[in-house]
């Protein structure tokens, strides 16, 4: 939905283990369309228990890109996926 969701993100490691010493940032982003300017939002992901909570809020609906940037240890993983905004 348009306005605030919650993103729930679990980073494991190759042995399935929780990651909790990491950065996550959550970026997302719609092409430019007819009346509309492209739109670019990034925030940050808080750890809470093993999880990585953001807060993030889509401006209108339609097909957002969702990159989850990780990072830990000075090596940066991302997770894409595309978001179909209602
Ligand atoms: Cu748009």
């Amino acid at each position: 939905m348009t306005g605030k969701n919650n993103v729930d993100i679990l980073v494991k490691d190759k042995t399935g283990m929780a990651v909790t010493d990491a950065k996550v940032v959550v970026e997302y982003s719609m092409p430019a369309m007819p009346g509309m300017p492209a739109a670019n939002f990034k925030t940050n992901a808080g750890l809470k228990g093993d999880r990585y909570k953001a807060v993030i809020e889509p401006s209108m609906g339609g097909s957002w890109n969702v990159a989850v940037k990780v990072s830990r240890a000075g090596k940066t993983e991302t997770a894409r996926l595309t978001i179909d905004v209602k």
